[in-house]
């Protein structure tokens, strides 16, 4: 130990600043940052892998929640002593900042961004940690404390095989919550197997006491295989595009049309997610676009009457895009997008040839993209169009063309309107009746709302229900959405409080997400809440929401001398005008849940999963998202 003080000393000037400073290294000393340790200790194993020592990686989640292992099957890290130093290597990747590199030019570290900063600052900001190492027949190891070695590296037995095992526990007196998720961890880990094909890749949750085992031999094309089925979306043509570009940066893409409305592209630089986009994949743009264009030109394909936009050409295209670079530049307020102005022409040049090459020997496929790109760009005609129709009629006469069972408001100021979207005639009419007229307008549904879940614009215009509601809010909607012709202030869904109700309800809002996905995130739709229970207590009369609601306004109001009435709502439609005015219609009295959305990849995949299965699927989905609006008095 006593050979150890002198060094003690120069470590802690080594590492002190990343102690001092840990946001500068990590980012933050919150959740993120915390996580950050992580994905470290991982990119030194994951560059292994990448470099083809490599085939296995293990992540532990021990059971105190706080502390984590990770196992390669690589060379291991190197023991010799550094001529210089006299220390060993392991010891000097450890504890000097910045060390990788000095062992292996250019190859020990290509991860770049938050993470690349390596080991030593994972070690300085941990309580403890243990690496030990197998190679030449044995294992060694070597442990620190808050980045100081407490003895020097020793070879502990005999082994066999080679690889680096990394256990370390952040230090409490840094991260104020040490505490890892697992399902962040497990997330990253399926995304690393996928993005690094063929390496197995296992997690082993001792917390929960799972372990999941991710090994995808077709890497990306099993990704994109996967974010298909989730977003239940049907492919227009059989396999996949696939590019795997190995000289120049290291470049993996993916792509698929599908019969979705939206375009969906997922990115990565150095297997860090850029969810904000950038360079890379305005080069991907770029290149896709050229190589569709020069097929269609080429092989005379162009239609007659319509221009093929850029967006056209992407609609329904679904993707996966990773590329591994020296120096990532991040920027944006999350630091997900990409900002290297190069990478832009070395993507796109890197996709066009290779994608029209594939277009030219895949005919049937070639065309039926070709189709699909048609298709939507008649759409888009079609439903601008109709849209100038709208502006024309409103020019000429002042009107709208409105939907003939709409009961429209007076008042054209928007901001003070309203719009209710009433399920069912009979509820429609007590609506009508009960409403401000000057203020409130009805928009009765008849036949039930259609799932609109991976289907294309053009169908969705066909149906009457849509169509007339999307006629009533005047704003258009997907490429000819037009905020500023929105003609209400806020658009308010009133179903009953039943299943069925939630169920329509869902609907509405799937439709509404993906199609009008503005108006959510404007804050303009709401969700109404009639009530399911009345309760007389003598001459006074409350309202319940749901069952927990009225068992807490007997225990309130029902002790008293005369006994409570309750009376059970089947339906909006039987409820009198004047009492859907005073529960669910009088901004006094009324309270309204506003619809937000609070991650997008999130409520993509949970919108895709409920549509299809059980109501009462859809009905937890729905008070889910309600309990996270925000509750307002309006
Ligand atoms: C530097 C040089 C060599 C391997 C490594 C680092 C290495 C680092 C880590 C970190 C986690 N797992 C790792 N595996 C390897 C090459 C050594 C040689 O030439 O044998």
């Amino acid at each position: 130990m006593s050979s150890y003080t002198a060094k003690d000393i120069t470590v802690l000037e080594g590492l002190e600043p990343v102690r001092k400073r840990p946001g500068m290294y990590i980012g933050g000393v919150g959740a993120a940052g915390l996580h950050h340790l992580v994905w470290e200790v991982l990119d030194n194993s994951v560059d292994e892998a990448m470099n083809g020592f490599a085939s296995q990686i293990t992540v532990t989640l021990h059971a105190d929640g706080a502390s984590i292992t990770v196992v390669d099957d690589g060379r291991g890290i190197p023991v010799d002593k550094h001529p210089q130093t006299g220390k060993s290597a392991l010891e000097v990747i450890f504890t000097v900042l910045h060390a990788g590199g000095k062992f292996e030019q250019g190859n020990y570290k290509t991860a770049g961004g938050l993470h690349g900063v390596g080991a030593s600052v994972v070690n300085a900001l941990s309580r403890s940690l243990v690496a030990k190492v197998r190679r030449d027949g044995a294992e060694w190891e070597m442990s620190f404390r808050q980045g100081r070695p407490v003895a020097p590296l020793s070879k502990v037995g005999p082994a066999r095989g080679s690889g680096t095992t990394v256990t370390f526990h952040p230090d409490a007196t840094i991260f104020p919550k040490v505490e890892f998720d697992a399902e962040t961890i497990r997330e990253r880990l399926e995304v690393v197997s996928y993005i690094h094909k063929g390496v197995k890749v296992t997690f082993e949750n001792e917390v929960a006491r799972t372990k999941v085992v991710y090994h995808h031999q077709e890497g990306l094309a099993d990704y994109l295989a996967k974010i298909i089925r989730e977003r239940s979306a049907k492919p227009v043509h059989e396999a996949a595009f696939v590019l795997n570009r190995e000289s120049g940066p290291r470049l993996d893409l993916v792509l698929q049309w599908t019969e979705s409305t939206d375009e969906h592209i997922r990115s990565y630089v150095n297997g860090i997610p850029t969810g904000s986009g950038g360079t890379h994949e305005n080069g991907l743009r770029a290149g896709l676009g050229k190589a569709v264009r020069n097929y269609i030109d080429t092989h005379g394909l162009s239609p007659k009457g319509v221009t093929l936009t850029a967006e056209d050409i992407r609609e329904g295209l679904t993707g996966v895009l990773s590329l591994f670079i020296e120096e990532p530049q991040f920027q944006g307020q999350t630091k997900d997008r990409l900002n290297n102005p190069e990478v832009l022409s070395a993507v796109d040049s890197a996709v066009r040839p290779a994608l029209e090459h594939w277009l030219n020997h895949n005919r049937t496929v070639a065309e039926s993209i070709v189709a699909r790109i048609i298709l939507s760009a008649r759409a888009r005609e079609a439903s601008r169009a109709a849209q100038a129709e709208v502006t024309r009629k409103t020019a000429t006469t002042g009107r709208l063309t409105l939907p003939g069972k709409l009961s429209d408001c007076a008042n054209s100021n928007r901001e003070d309107t309203e719009l209710f979207i009433v399920e069912g005639d009979s509820a429609g009419g007590s609506a009508k009746q009960g409403r401000d007229r000057a203020r409130q307008a009805i928009l009765p549904l008849r036949g039930k709302v259609m799932n609109t879940e991976g289907m294309t614009l053009a169908k969705v215009l066909e149906n009457k229900e849509l169509s007339d509601l999307v006629t009533a809010l005047g704003c258009g909607m997907g490429k000819t959405f037009d905020a500023s012709r929105l003609r209400y202030g806020r658009i308010i869904i009133l179903a009953d409080a039943d299943s069925d109700g939630h169920h329509i309800a869902t609907l509405l809002l799937t439709f509404i997400y993906r199609h009008l996905p503005h108006l959510i995130a404007d804050g303009r739709i709401y969700l109404a809440q009639p009530p399911l229970y009345r309760i007389d207590v003598g001459k006074e009369t409350w309202w319940a929401l749901d069952d927990a609601h009225r068992d807490r306004l007997l225990k309130q109001h029902g002790q008293g001398r005369s006994k409570p009435e309750i009376t059970r709502f089947k339906g909006l439609g039987e409820m009198m005008p004047k009492v859907l005015w005073e529960t669910t219609l009088n901004p006094k009295t009324r309270r309204l849940l506003r619809v937000e959305i609070s991650d997008q990849i999130v409520t993509d995949r949970v919108i895709n999963e409920l549509m299809g299965k059980d109501a009462s699927a859809r009905f937890r989905f729905i008070m889910d998202r309600a309990e996270e609006a925000r509750e307002l008095d309006v």
